[in-house]
């Protein structure tokens, strides 16, 4: 499984005082490697390793914080979205930025201290005074950086737990009105263990479960419930399902529940329907009555017969019980047969299939070469998937 690229982001325990205190600290406890000359030639060298010390300190911390983060351009669109729906993209890299901006006015303070230690005959006194006032220059700029650190801090917290996923494996994300199963499905499917509750909104970021069906590891991706509204009126949490969809479903299963129980009108969750049908056809949808148990047998033709006449009918459609383990079997058959009739000649997986032939490769008589360039699929899915 593929890494969360914000997974080595630094983990900085220091918030601006104590990175303060501990530059501080250290340049205090600098000692200089040679005793040789005056008191006063030594009390220069002490003053000089401690300016250094303190501005070594600052500028690596600051550094490291600024280098663990992923380049935004070379990010998958996936996480760039998550990033920009979670933290705001454009405030990590003002952050960033703003960092990266006072390195420099670091090191200024320590050239510009140096060369006065350096070049100007002092007393010791006046060495001290002088590393003194570098440290409250240093204090002050990083006091502020102080918001961006504390931003960077917060945003850390969200990004490291976003959930690895695997490019190069079909996903199946999970989608529907509150409430309408989706997690039960995940839970007994895959390896994957979301939260399952009898209120809305139990779920409220992506979850990601694994099952090797055929020879594929499947992807599974669980999803915050969708309410019947426009893309720009959902909140962060939806929108973390709609980067899914966007950017990773190969597969969308769209859950209906149909039962009395259901939080949501059934008019509302197929106008759901319909938008995921309109916004992602990058995606095969296959459309799930959820939660059969609770039908009668009037109830589940009634939800049929709507989804024909309002035209949602899907040449993927099944009802199933999650509770009473009913037709997921058939499901995940359904799955077997969409990935591979429809999503593995996909662009996105065009690479497994490919192989390349040596160019001394001697042709054979026609007949034989179309035979022997014909590549098992299978074969190479197997090598590749496992
Ligand atoms: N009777 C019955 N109840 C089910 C079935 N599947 C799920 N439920 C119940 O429906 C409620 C919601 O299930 P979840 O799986 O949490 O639904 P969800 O769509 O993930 O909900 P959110 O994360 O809040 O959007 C829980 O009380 C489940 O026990 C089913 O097949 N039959
Ligand atoms: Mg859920």
């Amino acid at each position: 499984m593929a890494n969360n690229p914000f997974e080595g982001i630094y983990k900085t325990k220091v918030d601006t005082t104590e990175l303060i205190n501990l530059a501080f600290g250290k340049a205090m406890k600098a000692k200089t490697t040679s005793r040789k000359g005056s008191r006063k030639e030594f009390e220069r060298k002490i003053e000089l390793a401690r300016i250094n010390t303190a501005s070594k300190v600052l500028r690596s911390r600051l550094s490291n914080v600024v280098e663990s983060f992923p380049s935004f351009d070379d990010l998958h669109p996936f996480y760039y979205e998550l990033a920009d729906t979670l933290c705001s993209v454009d405030k990590l890299k003002l952050a960033l930025g703003g960092i990266w901006g006072v390195y420099d006015s670091i090191l200024g303070v320590e050239e510009e201290v140096r060369t006065k230690l350096l070049n100007e005959d002092l007393y010791a006194q006046d060495m001290r005074k002088l590393r003194k006032e570098a440290f409250g220059r240093f204090a002050s700029i990083i006091k502020i950086i102080e918001p961006h650190i504390n931003f960077l801090l917060r945003s850390r917290k969200i990004l490291i737990r976003l959930p690895g996923f695997d490019g190069n494996a079909p996903t199946v994300a999970v989608a529907g009105a509150p409430n309408s199963g989706k997690s039960s499905i995940v839970k007994k499917i895959t390896s994957g263990k979301p939260e399952i509750a009898a209120y809305p909104f139990t779920t409220k970021k992506l979850i990601f479960g694994h099952r090797k069906i055929g020879f594929f590891h499947v992807q599974f991706c669980d999803t915050p419930g969708l309410l019947d509204r426009p893309i720009s009126e959902r909140n962060e949490i939806e929108l973390q399902g709609i980067t899914a969809f966007k950017f990773i479903a190969d597969i969308i299963l769209f859950l209906i529940d149909p039962s009395l129980e259901a939080m949501y009108p059934i008019e509302q969750q197929l106008k759901i329907l319909n938008d995921i049908k309109v916004y992602f056809p990058q995606a095969t949808i296959v459309t799930v009555i959820s939660k059969i148990d609770l039908l009668t047998d009037e109830e589940h033709s009634e939800v049929l017969n709507k989804l024909d006449e309002l035209n949602l009918k899907s040449e993927h459609q099944l009802s199933v019980s999650a509770m009473q383990d009913e037709n997921l079997d058939k499901l995940i058959s359904e799955i077997d047969s969409i990935i591979k009739e429809e999503v593995i000649s996909r662009e996105k997986f065009r690479h497994l299939t490919r192989t390349k032939v040596s160019e001394d490769f001697t042709p054979l008589e026609k007949e034989e070469e179309e035979d022997f360039f014909l590549i098992d699929e299978e074969d190479v899915l197997r090598s590749r998937f496992g």
